[in-house]
């Protein structure tokens, strides 16, 4: 999150926080990104601030980390660790987190014993350098429909004002960088979020 905000990190996360979110993931990627002590020491600093809302803190693909701080969650996507071993690593009582572009891919992440799937890119981002085209909300609705119980939760250019065709499309929940990361106001950026989440939860 740093990479794409001034701010500093931390206080961006306390503000999302207080904004509301549900479920933090820290993505330490990129040409700036932290290594080795420095990064366990702010995944650290993240991981406390997340216990004190009591919202999950969740790692993305460094698998060692994750047990090593004994954090929530692992996400992985489909060039990292296979999910089976991951899931083994981390034992039963962890969440598991595996992003999909297909229902061969969903079923293997259900099969490993992924608890929820992250889809996209359903809009343009510029956050992830790497990002597949953009998949729009076709096969969200697919695997909600095929995997009524599975969490879907979307990923890539999502905003509060385009979040709904997400939510319609079966999603339970959205991921966001930059919306929340790169808005002058944070917190109020979580909670407009959060607002759009709650009415279709409702809604449903
Ligand atoms: N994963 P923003 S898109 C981290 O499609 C990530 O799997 C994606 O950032 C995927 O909310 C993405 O700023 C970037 O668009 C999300």
């Amino acid at each position: 999150m740093g990479s794409v905000n001034a701010q500093e990190p931390l206080s961006v996360l306390e503000d999302a926080l207080r904004g509301g979110i549900t479920c933090f993931q820290l993505r330490e990627k990129g040409a700036r990104a932290l290594v080795g002590m420095e990064k366990k020491a702010f995944a650290e600093s993240c991981q406390r601030l997340c216990a004190q809302y009591g919202v999950p803190f969740i790692v993305n693909d460094d698998v060692d980390l994750a047990v090593e701080i004994n954090a929530d969650g692992v996400h992985i996507g489909q060039d990292d660790a296979e999910a089976r071993f991951v899931r083994k690593r981390i034992g039963p009582g962890k969440i598991l987190g595996v992003s999909v572009h297909s229902i061969e891919e969903t079923e293997a992440a259900i099969s490993a014993g992924a608890n929820y799937v992250g889809m996209g890119p359903v809009y343009p981002t510029v956050t992830k350098d790497d990002a597949k085209p953009v998949a729009g909300t076709a096969m969200i609705e697919e695997v909600a429909r095929l995997y009524p119980d599975l969490p879907i939760v979307g990923i890539g250019g999502i905003t509060a004002a385009n979040a709904e065709p997400v939510f319609r499309a079966g999603a339970s929940g959205v991921s966001v960088i930059s919306a929340i990361a790169s808005s002058a106001n944070p917190e109020m950026a979580a909670k407009r979020l959060e607002e759009v989440s709650l009415k279709w939860r409702r809604e449903r």
